[in-house]
């Protein structure tokens, strides 16, 4: 019987084994290691004119709501204490492999085209929508969480005493937004979807990645059409506004629970195949390498962990007379969170938190706890959620080479004075 690649598990087992199987040739190719060649298998026309200096943020980063990684900027947890159930667009974490395009929904278009797609047009031949197509079609809604796969990695370090690579993002690589735009099904339809489809690959309009001197061209990730036809936004609003430019403008993927990478922002193109497809981004990145994972790594990774986060500073400081309500949040790429426990005294006794608020399926869950303070001292804080499929935030993380998916119990230290 042939594999059902409709299927999402039997996708993860399916292009792991095809992986494995794939000759050390065609690999170097997918992996970029052969100057770019095996890269360019179409030839992609060279993306909008942009500005003349990309900024690598357009969006202010004011040291108070972010902390900065090279390219990329993390959300200070304290910065959620006081706001309602989404991440306010001005502290959205920013995850670029590269700079912040500035792109013209003008004349932006996108552009579906390959063999799972009727006429099986070429890139060339793509079937286009521009900016005014997807306004007018009917308008969906959601409110997801997106989450970097490499949230919380430095935790592998701190916690668990172990050395990973990327970029050392503490817990604030993760934002809640309401989302607003079409639904990849709708559009997918629309370029005539043919059964045969089996993977589609949504490349970024940002400029090509190069990763240790090797050109991986630009950010592109498989995604299979399961999930494509499942849940997945191609989203121009972002809380109610245009879509700012860090965050995709004019028009971005959300694919929620998935992996960060998943959500490609800027989206030009979507290549519709009717084969299985690699980009360096479902193989040399975003799959489980090290101890106990074969030398090519793991199945692709799908879906985010459990987690939880007080909307606490770092080492904050607390008054330590009477009783201090702490807040918090959880969430999973599994479904709701099912319940959330407390502990105050580094993980010896737990206490349920209450929760508060609305808990839409795909977004996180606000909860609260009470602490009678004991005294002056230095505290951790432990926060572990369980979510509606049963799982439970575990002490560690299973080690990784690059510290991906850590969902660990956090050890949030602060000090009554
Ligand atoms: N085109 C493009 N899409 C992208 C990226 C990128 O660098 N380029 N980064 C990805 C990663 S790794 C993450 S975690 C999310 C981050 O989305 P945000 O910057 O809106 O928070 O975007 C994803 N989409
Ligand atoms: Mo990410």
């Amino acid at each position: 019987m042939e594999d059902d690649l409709t299927d999402e598990a039997t996708y993860e087992r399916v292009r792991s084994r095809q992986w494995r199987e794939s000759t050390p040739l065609t690999r170097r190719g997918l992996l970029g290691a052969s100057a770019g060649a095996g890269l360019a298998m179409t030839a992609a026309p060279a993306p909008p004119a942009r500005a003349a200096v990309d900024r690598p943020i357009v969006k202010p980063l004011p040291p108070d709501l972010f902390v900065r990684h090279g390219t990329n900027a993390e959300m200070r947890w304290e910065a959620m204490r006081g706001q309602g159930h989404l991440t306010p667009t001005d502290r959205f974490f920013v995850r670029n492999h590269v700079a912040t395009p500035e792109i013209d929904a003008g004349t932006w278009r996108l552009r579906l085209w390959g063999g799972g797609l009727r006429g099986s047009p070429t890139l060339e031949e793509a079937v286009e929508f521009g900016y005014q197509d997807l306004l007018a079609m009917r308008a969906d809604t959601m409110t997801a969480f997106i989450e970097c796969t490499g949230n919380g990695r430095t935790f592998f370090t701190s916690q668990q005493g172990q050395q990973v690579t990327g970029t050392p993002w503490g817990p604030g690589a993760v934002g809640v937004a309401h989302w607003r735009g079409v639904r990849l099904s709708a559009v997918l339809e629309r370029a005539g979807l043919t059964p045969a489809a089996v993977d589609l690959m949504p490349r970024g309009l940002d400029a090509a990645y190069t990763d240790q001197g090797v050109d991986m061209g630009r950010v592109r990730r498989p995604l299979p059409v399961a999930k494509a036809l499942k849940d997945v936004l191609l989203a121009f609003e972002m809380n109610g506004r245009p879509l700012p430019p860090d965050h995709g403008h004019p028009v971005r993927l959300v694919v929620p629970h998935w992996v960060g990478i998943a959500s490609i922002k800027w989206v030009g193109d979507i290549e519709v195949a009717d084969r299985p497809l690699f980009s360096p981004w479902n193989t040399r990145y975003y799959r489980l390498f090290g101890p106990g994972h074969p030398p090519e790594g793991g199945a692709p990774l799908t879906r985010m962990g459990v987690k939880s986060a007080f909307e606490l500073p770092w080492n904050a400081r607390l008054p330590a007379d009477g009783v201090q309500v702490l807040h918090g949040r959880s969430w999973s790429g599994n479904g709701r969170i099912r319940h959330v426990e407390v502990s105050v005294d580094g993980g010896r006794t737990w206490s349920r938190a209450t929760p508060r608020g609305p808990h839409p399926s795909r977004s996180w869950l606000l909860w609260e706890y009470r602490w009678r303070c004991p005294g002056p001292g230095e505290y951790e804080l432990l926060a572990r959620a369980t979510d509606e499929t049963g799982t439970a935030q575990p002490d560690t993380t299973p080690y990784n080479t690059a510290g991906y998916l850590f969902d660990a119990v956090v050890r949030h230290p602060v000090t009554l004075v």
